[in-house]
């Protein structure tokens, strides 16, 4: 074993010769250190045990399912294409290897380890925490810190600053696997703008394509694409293209040319490129452990941006696969056999199983290899890189081909790494109550591994949505960075304005609040990003009592608010559990309603156009009116809503939203301070932001004032 340190004192202990995967950003520097884990090598594996105390808990693992708390399920790192996210599911999308055990003491580990690792976390014995890593080469982490919040600042600034999108990225967007043609593009916009419903752009899923092959657009249903982004530009919406991971194998197609010519593909044991089915049918995936391959893939992408697209996402990168040949033709004989038999129950189950188990069978990613280095891998021992690759590729591509400008890019499959690359959304999930509760649960999660710019699909991809939980849904995720209605083929439509004209005017509502708070998301969205600190915090990060523990669906959003949403159908109410005196906030575009509420818990009533959350102690947030997309943002008045018993502050940051001026001199803030004096307000004001002219604050305090003030700038 060899071991390393961090420059922020993190440990590094290497098992064998590890595969490089990007994960980590910082330097590692040779240390002699050593570690008291229980840890024992097998054959192929090292299995790691903690014994948990009664309430220990466990924090992290990313984009999986289970709780906040990990305990009493398993879950498993292998990038899987999951589309049913049901309960017993132990591996979704993502491999994110972070984790924080918690409790006389809190420490957090992480494994650099590209392939399947298992983790039995107090399933099979409520107190025995075992990992098994299927491989000898890895580095593992030790991350300590104290506070659970501090080993999670260690642990983002070791794998280096998230991905920034522009700031249309945080935008309100409209989908659905099913638009088939421009024509029903323009009547989606259409609808928006009659409703006049806060619109940023439509993702365009499969469909814009010719034969489902990635860089070309049907001249059948989309012939007038270009002039299309064009006439939504200036309205300052967006289209977002998908790109799936595999290449139709079709002579004269120039991706599939290239790639065969210049060996970017995937090879089985032959060496020829590998077959596998996905929507076009049979394709090629591009080699994107390959550097090479990676530079040529991402610069495809300028077929679309020469158009004017400025953001994409990265389908089926797990790599999802249908059917491989072999294995088909295996079914078909299987059921050529039983033709004309007599099948009893058995025979006829294999022969079912047989075809459905065709679909992403993890046995193919034993039969395809990447270069790596000169060096021909097996995907299964690297698996969980080549979503990451293929999104790290894009984003090469797309830095070089829009310079300065920054792009929107998510992906579907991802690992620690590709935090610094794009986003993700969370894949697959249903129109189900279960699985808003489950978006609530994952955000925290997924910021602890370095996804901040993430989202689910809200109101749900599968199944049929209701306007309640439509309206529910986005109630939370207006505070997900990413926010995007989504939903798939033959499911009830779930546009804001699908449902009932009482839907349509929440709904809109709602969305309108997103705009309004856009300038604090993406102030606080910046400087979480920059600071490492998480924008999504369980309360038990911050209160170590019982209740908020258990408080699975509440969270902190950054340091001013506390978000309480209801999870549930048929409910005008829930327990809050609120660790300090807050000001419940009904936040309507027109009018905001501030009360406070004592510490404690209590049966909060949400009527279903009630927009609620809560404003934390000395905490100031600002907003501004409502508009129609980012470009129409306007901050010549700037409100704020501010809770102060003793002294507050805020920094409003703000930048052009479009160049990476994050660090350059071209970035500006607004920074406010209030005091409280016996009920006697004073604020102070520090502005360089020149679009800001006027401030109107409101001020409350726990005695029940109550002040407002303007400030002319
Ligand atoms: O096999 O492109 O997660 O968002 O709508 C399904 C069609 C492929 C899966 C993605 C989903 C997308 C769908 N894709």
């Amino acid at each position: 074993m060899q071991s390393f340190i961090t420059e922020n004192g993190v440990k590094v202990y290497r098992y064998g010769n590890p595969i490089v995967s990007g994960a980590v950003s910082a330097e590692l520097i040779q240390d002699e250190l050593t570690h008291d884990l229980n840890l024992h090598f097998d054959q192929n594996k090292a299995i790691i045990t903690f014994d948990l105390e009664e309430n220990d808990e466990v924090y992290g693992l990313g984009g999986n399912l289970g709780g906040i708390n990990k305990r009493g399920k398993l879950y498993e790192s292998y990038c899987n294409d999951a589309p049913d996210h049901t309960e017993e599911k132990t591996n979704l999308y993502s491999a994110h290897n972070f984790f924080i055990i918690s409790g006389s003491v809190n420490k957090g580990y992480f494994i650099d380890f590209p392939s399947r690792i298992l983790y039995d976390i107090g399933f099979t014995h409520k107190d025995t925490f075992s990992m098994e890593i299927f491989g000898h080469d890895f580095d593992l982490y030790e991350i300590d810190g104290g506070s659970l919040q501090k080993i999670c600042e260690n642990f983002l600034y070791t794998i280096g600053r998230a991905y920034i999108p522009p700031k249309w990225g945080f935008g309100y967007f409209q989908s659905r696997w099913g638009y088939r043609d421009q024509q029903e593009i323009r009547e989606v916009k259409n609808n928006f703008d009659f409703y006049d419903i806060p619109l940023e752009g439509i993702f365009l899923d499969l469909d814009y394509m010719e034969d489902y092959k990635d860089f070309t657009i049907s001249e059948v249903r989309f012939p007038d694409f270009s002039n299309l982004v064009t006439e939504f530009k200036k309205e300052g919406l967006r289209l977002i293209p998908i790109i799936d991971a595999g290449v139709k194998i079709e002579k004269d197609y120039e991706i599939y040319e290239q790639g065969v010519e210049n060996d970017y593909f995937c090879l089985d044991e032959n060496d020829t490129p590998y077959v596998a089915a996905v929507w076009p049918g049979k394709v090629h995936f591009p080699d994107f452990l390959n550097e090479e391959t990676q530079k040529w893939f991402g610069y495809k992408y300028k077929y679309l941006t020469d158009m004017g697209i400025e953001g994409f996402w990265n389908d089926m990168n797990e790599p999802a696969i249908f059917y491989d040949e072999d294995s088909l033709q295996q079914a078909i004989d299987k059921a050529s056999a039983c033709q004309g038999k007599n099948l009893d129950a058995h025979t006829f189950f294999d022969l079912k199983d047989k075809f459905s188990e065709l679909l992403n069978n993890s046995r193919y990613y034993q039969k395809f290899y990447h270069q790596m280095n000169g060096e021909k891998v097996r995907n299964d021992q690297v698996h969980n890189l080549y979503g990451s690759l293929m999104t790290k590729s894009a984003n090469i591509g797309l830095s070089q081909i829009l310079e300065n400008n920054r792009f929107l890019l998510v992906s579907r499959a991802s690992d620690i790494g590709m935090h610094r690359y794009g986003g993700i959304w969370t894949g697959d999930n249903s129109s189900w109550w279960s699985h808003l509760d489950l978006n609530i649960k994952m955000m925290p999660s997924l910021n602890m591994c370095g996804f901040y710019f993430c989202g689910a699909d809200v109101g749900g991809f599968g199944d049929d949505c209701t306007g309640e939980l439509l309206i529910r849904w986005l109630q939370f995720g207006v505070f997900t960075p990413f926010l995007r209605n989504h939903s798939a083929i033959d499911t009830r439509a779930q546009e804001p304005y699908a449902f009932q004209s009482e839907v349509t005017d929440i709904s809109k509502s709602i969305i309108e609040s997103r705009y309004s708070l856009l300038p604090y998301l993406y102030s606080e969205y910046m400087k979480s990003v920059t600071n490492y600190r998480m924008l999504f915090k369980p309360l038990a990060f911050e209160y170590r009592n019982v209740y908020a523990k258990q408080a699975e669906d509440q969270l902190f959003f950054s340091d001013q608010l506390m978000l309480a949403p209801i999870t549930r159908p048929n409910h005008t109410g829930r327990y809050v559990y609120l660790p300090e005196t807050m000001v419940e906030v009904n936040f309507q575009t027109d009018d905001i309603d501030l009360q406070i509420k004592q510490a404690g818990i209590d049966y909060l009533d949400y009527q279903l156009d009630d927009f609620k959350f809560y404003l934390r102690p000395n905490s100031i947030v600002p907003y501004v009116s409502p508009c129609r997309n980012v470009d129409s943002l306007d901050k010549t008045e700037v409100k704020f809503m501010a809770f102060v018993d003793e002294e507050a502050e805020y920094s409003l940051y703000d930048d052009d939203g479009v160049t990476f001026g994050f660090d350059r001199e071209e970035s500006y803030s607004t920074n406010i301070k209030i005091t409280n004096d016996l009920g006697e307000f004073s604020v102070i004001v520090d502005n360089d932001n020149p679009e800001i002219c006027e401030l109107s604050i409101v001020i409350v305090d726990s005695n029940g004032n109550m002040q407002k003030k303007k400030v002319e700038l």
